[in-house]
């Protein structure tokens, strides 16, 4: 039997960024598992082949109920962005929920040392990419005529931020700068959308084991590890789980600003390592 957040899923179309790895990987799998009947998802992320693999692993596990679309699709190029909802087949195009996920943190230079290339692909990922895809789908949303509330639009925009966002910490000054910046615009947009159905909602986590590192240490598995070593950081689907149950609330309720840590961490910088 459904459970009810299943059964509110059903029937809704989620576009995931970022789906080829990680915490965008696992938000897709956990979709499928809470709503198998009836839903479709719309997985995105550069790495197409690492998308076709979630495809039918999500197939396989839970059925052809859900129908999964990857498109290769880079958040930092505007005009791939902006072609994104012309060029998905008429099926996929009426969009429920947009999970901007897509995201990544190059190295751990301090100012006057940050290369210029890792400057720009952060803010172009993190903050522009993130803002041009809820511009790219909100009129969707806002189009949408829906209940007996008097209120118009419908749909949910559930951006992933990060205790980088709230507490800037040496080492991560673009980082954070970006997810500062997704954060502002979160609240800006939520208090914009007021008068409507819309949801607006943040999710913020803090250490979670996935490729982020290896990306920030530019391939260095080693370097990558050290971060994890001594604790026991999250698990993808441990934020998957708290995405999917803010899309599967009533819908009058908005999980707005949600900040989640492994048990081992109080800040960004405050981690109880076993030595
Ligand atoms: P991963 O590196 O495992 O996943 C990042 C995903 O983003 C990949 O699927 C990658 O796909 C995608 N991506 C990166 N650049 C682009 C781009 N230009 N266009 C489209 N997709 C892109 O890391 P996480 O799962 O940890 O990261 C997901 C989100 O969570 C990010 O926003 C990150 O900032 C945030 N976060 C992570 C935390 C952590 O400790 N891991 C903590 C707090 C927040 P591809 O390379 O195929 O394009
Ligand atoms: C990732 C968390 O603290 O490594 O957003 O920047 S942190």
């Amino acid at each position: 039997m459904a459970t009810a957040m299943g059964k509110r899923l059903e029937g809704k179309t989620v576009v995931i960024t970022g789906a080829s790895s990680g915490i965008g990987k696992s938000t897709a799998l956990e979709f499928a598992r809470t709503s198998p009947k009836n839903l479709k998802l719309v997985v995105t992320a550069r790495r197409l082949e690492a998308l076709q693999q979630l495809k039918e692993d999500i197939n396989k596990e839970v059925g052809e109920g859900v129908k999964v679309l990857p498109v290769q699709l880079d958040v930092s190029n505007p005009e791939e962005v902006k072609n994104f909802v012309g060029n998905l087949p008429e099926e996929f195009r009426d969009i429920n929920v947009l999970v901007n996920n897509a995201g990544l943190v190059k190295g751990v230079a301090k100012a006057p040392s940050i290369a210029e290339q890792d400057m720009n692909i952060m803010f172009a990922t993190n903050v522009t990419g993130l803002i041009n895809m809820t511009q790219a789908i909100l009129p969707i949303f806002l189009n949408r005529t829906e209940g007996s509330s008097g209120l118009s639009g419908a749909g949910d925009i559930i951006n992933v931020g990060s205790i980088a966002g709230r507490e800037p910490y040496p080492g991560g000054s673009i980082y954070c700068a970006t997810k500062a910046a997704v954060r502002s615009f979160t609240e800006s947009l939520r208090k914009e959308l007021i008068a409507t159905r819309v949801r607006v909602i943040e999710i913020d986590p803090g250490q979670v084991e996935t490729e982020f590192s290896v990306v920030r240490f530019y391939g260095d598995k080693k370097a990558a590890d050290k971060v994890y070593e001594g604790c026991e950081p999250l698990t993808p689907e441990d934020i998957a789980e708290v995405v999917v149950f803010a899309a599967g609330r009533r819908e009058n309720v908005v999980v707005a600003d949600t900040l989640i840590y492994p048990n081992h961490q109080a800040a960004a910088t405050v981690m109880h390592r076993k030595t």
